[in-house]
């Protein structure tokens, strides 16, 4: 079957890199990048490109009519830190973007569909070492009660309509070809655009702050493995829990700084960031995405940290 792809979103950061690596697999005009602003990246460009808003029904019907695609990506969405100060545009994005999009992928009988939830589905009462794929989840950020509600959609969508609905919970994520959008994790990119531009950096989140971090080469591999994956071996449907690697902002300090040594880390006193960061698991267990489609994360931090700033210095 040829595939044709939208990807709802495309021009953030995981979907820039997307797009990138689904156009390189399928061919430019298979794929189809969308989202709410025109773009001036090339990469974005390079293919077919259509302006779309997730909560306009009717420009979303239009855009499923002319394209007709075989799989969906839904990758707009409010994050944390900025969901924190438009809560109720966060849960109506994040929410009536995702149901539009699921109802419009069974009127128009798309077979899979892609759509991401976060590490932020867990909460304070969640454990915080080593998180488990099931466990008490009480998030306490908007954009995290609203990936969790979508993840219970999307199960049920599956469940209830038979459509094929494959998610993952990514961890905070680094790249160094797009940059992120108001999340509380986006310190772990910043931090190596202001070392190498100015030798130091404050840093939002406290030293001792770990949180669940993934180089974006890992995130666009296992998406797009989850993706492929038969059907019959996947046995989450709500959103597979992906491990990444853990760290503080003085480990990710201490690892730049055997590349630039004359870097330097200073802590902001108080930033908001810090209590999302404080409710989120310090580490995840992956054990379901390792067995049923054979997930294996291939960058550390110091081979990220090297990678990062390779590629940033060009
Ligand atoms: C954020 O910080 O909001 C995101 C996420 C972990 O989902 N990067």
């Amino acid at each position: 079957m040829t595939e044709k792809i939208i990807v709802i979103g495309s021009n953030g950061q995981i979907g820039t890199e997307l797009v990138m690596n689904l156009r390189a697999k399928y061919g430019n005009e298979q794929v189809v990048a969308s989202d709410i602003r025109p773009t001036d990246n090339p990469v974005i460009n390079a293919g077919p490109f259509e302006l779309v808003n997730v909560l306009d029904k009717h420009n979303m019907f239009h855009l499923f009519e002319k394209h007709q695609p075989t799989q969906i990506y839904l990758l707009a969405a409010i994050l944390s830190a900025v969901g924190e100060q438009k809560p109720k545009l966060a849960w109506d994005l994040n929410m009536n973007g995702l149901i539009h999009v699921l109802d419009l992928a069974i009127e128009f009988k798309v077979a899979k569909v892609f759509w991401p939830s976060s590490i932020a589905v867990f909460g304070p009462h969640s454990p915080r070492e080593n998180t488990p794929q099931f466990c008490i989840m009480d998030p306490n950020s908007v954009y995290g009660f609203s990936k969790l509600a979508g993840e219970r959609w999307c199960e049920y969508y599956y469940v209830k309509y038979g459509l094929d609905v494959r998610s993952i919970r990514y961890p905070g994520l680094i790249g160094w070809r797009s940059e992120p959008g108001g999340g509380t994790t986006d310190y772990a990119v910043d931090i190596f655009h202001q070392a190498l531009a100015h030798g130091k950096y404050e840093s939002f989140l406290s030293a001792d702050t770990a949180l669940p971090m993934m180089y974006m080469e890992d995130a666009i591999r296992a998406t797009i493995e989850l993706m492929e994956a038969p059907s019959y071996k996947l046995s989450i449907r709500s959103s597979y829990n992906l491990g990444g690697i853990s760290f503080t902002p003085a480990q990710l300090s201490a690892e730049i700084k055997k590349h630039l040594p004359d870097f330097e880390i200073s802590y902001a006193d108080f930033d908001p960031r810090q209590a999302i960061a404080d409710s989120w698991p310090k580490s995840i267990d992956d054990t379901f995405a390792q067995n049923d489609w054979g997930w294996k994360q291939k960058f550390d931090l110091a081979n990220m940290t090297a990678d990062m700033l390779e590629n940033l210095k060009k």
